[in-house]
């Protein structure tokens, strides 16, 4: 027999949701981690949700994943964040009708400031957070904020899923496979205010632009139709994305915990180090590269024309006046 790993240990919120239920077997099953990784669960709830926790557990138990260590579910912050190499923060409230951006921002934000405090207590030193639950910028940028003492750069909000619809459509008006496109970036805020940077997206290494004549179709419908994505699963499946959600985050994982090929990059919404005329201390998407060492930095030089600008800068606006909703909650 060969060396067993130790097990890294990964916290998730809102465990018993949609995305919990379509993201934790994947975890437990070592497509996250390596199929020699064992893993630790620690899966958070709110009370309404523990009866629903309880049954996933279950059925954890019942795959007979050898790769699954240990799991616990808990409604206490301290306990679920213990030890976590990984904090994924899926679980938050999501938005009832006659409810304003603004107060999502509060309701949500008040959630992350508690999250991001106990990470800071409780979890492993290195804890990387991935925030999935909306808005994920700001409730990102709140968490980090108040993780005193954990690295900023350890702090992430996802927009894999928009990349990787970005993808999708670029490929089926091409009229190839998805796995061909490349060098998509997502810019900006995961929100219909959102960038899917065709400008310099590849396919197979061309510029799409030179395999896609028609560019009215990638500046209008192609851009409307990622960001808009989300209210089109909604309308078709009555419930919003997520399998394809958890996918992403399974993705946005796997970027970071292993080097970026060659030339390419990934979408992830990370501190912003100022890069790109992007406010320094936002949580905004952007090209990244995962370096051998296991650190990440912005890919440098990517070109910005004049109608990316204009887009980009609408979305960072958006985060800009987002983080001023939520400016009691950041000390
Ligand atoms: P569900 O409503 O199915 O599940 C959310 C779960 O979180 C529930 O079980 C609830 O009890 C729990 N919860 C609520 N507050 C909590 C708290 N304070 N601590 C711990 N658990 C808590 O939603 P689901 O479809 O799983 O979506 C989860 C979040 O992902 C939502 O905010 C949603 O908007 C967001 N999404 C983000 C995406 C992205 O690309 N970043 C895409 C998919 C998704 O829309």
């Amino acid at each position: 027999m060969g060396d067993v790993k130790e097990a890294i240990t990964i916290s998730v919120t809102g465990a018993a949701g949609q995305i919990g239920y379509a993201l934790l077997f994947r975890i437990a099953s070592g497509a996250v981690f390596g199929p020699d990784q064992p893993v630790n669960l620690r899966l958070i709830e709110i009370e309404p949700g523990m009866p629903a926790l309880e049954g996933v557990m279950m059925e954890l138990d019942d795959c007979a994943f050898p790769l699954l260590e240990s799991m616990h579910g808990t409604t206490d912050l301290d306990d679920g964040f213990k030890g976590a190499d990984w904090a994924l923060l899926v679980g938050s409230v999501p938005r009832k009708a006659g409810m304003e951006r603004k107060d999502l921002l509060g309701i949500n934000g008040k959630i992350f400031t508690g999250q991001g405090q106990a990470i800071a207590r409780s979890a492993a030193s290195g804890v990387k957070t991935l925030v999935v639950g909306n808005p994920c910028n700001t409730n990102a940028l709140i968490a980090m904020n108040n993780a005193d003492g954990v690295p900023k750069e350890n702090f992430f909000a996802m927009t894999r899923l928009d990349e990787n619809r970005a993808k999708s459509q670029l490929a089926a008006k091409a009229g190839a496979h998805c796995s061909e496109v490349s060098n998509l970036c997502i810019w900006g805020n995961h929100s219909a205010t959102q960038y899917p940077d065709f400008t310099n997206a590849k396919l197979n290494g061309k510029p799409i632009t030179e395999v896609i004549s028609d560019h009215d179709w990638l500046k209008g419908d192609f851009i409307k139709t990622v960001q808009q994505r989300g209210a089109a699963i909604i309308k078709a499946r009555g419930a919003s994305s997520a399998a394809s959600a958890a996918n992403a985050a399974i993705d946005t994982i796997v970027s970071l915990t292993n080097e970026t090929p060659a030339g390419d990059w990934h979408s992830v919404a990370v501190c912003s180090p100022g890069a790109y005329g992007i406010d320094e201390g936002l949580m905004a998407s952007m090209p990244i590269r995962t370096n051998a060492d296991g650190t990440w930095s912005v890919v440098e030089g990517v070109p910005v024309d004049e109608f990316s600008r204009e887009k980009i800068d609408a979305s960072i606006q958006e985060l800009r006046e987002e983080r001023e909703a939520v400016a009691d909650l950041i000390p």
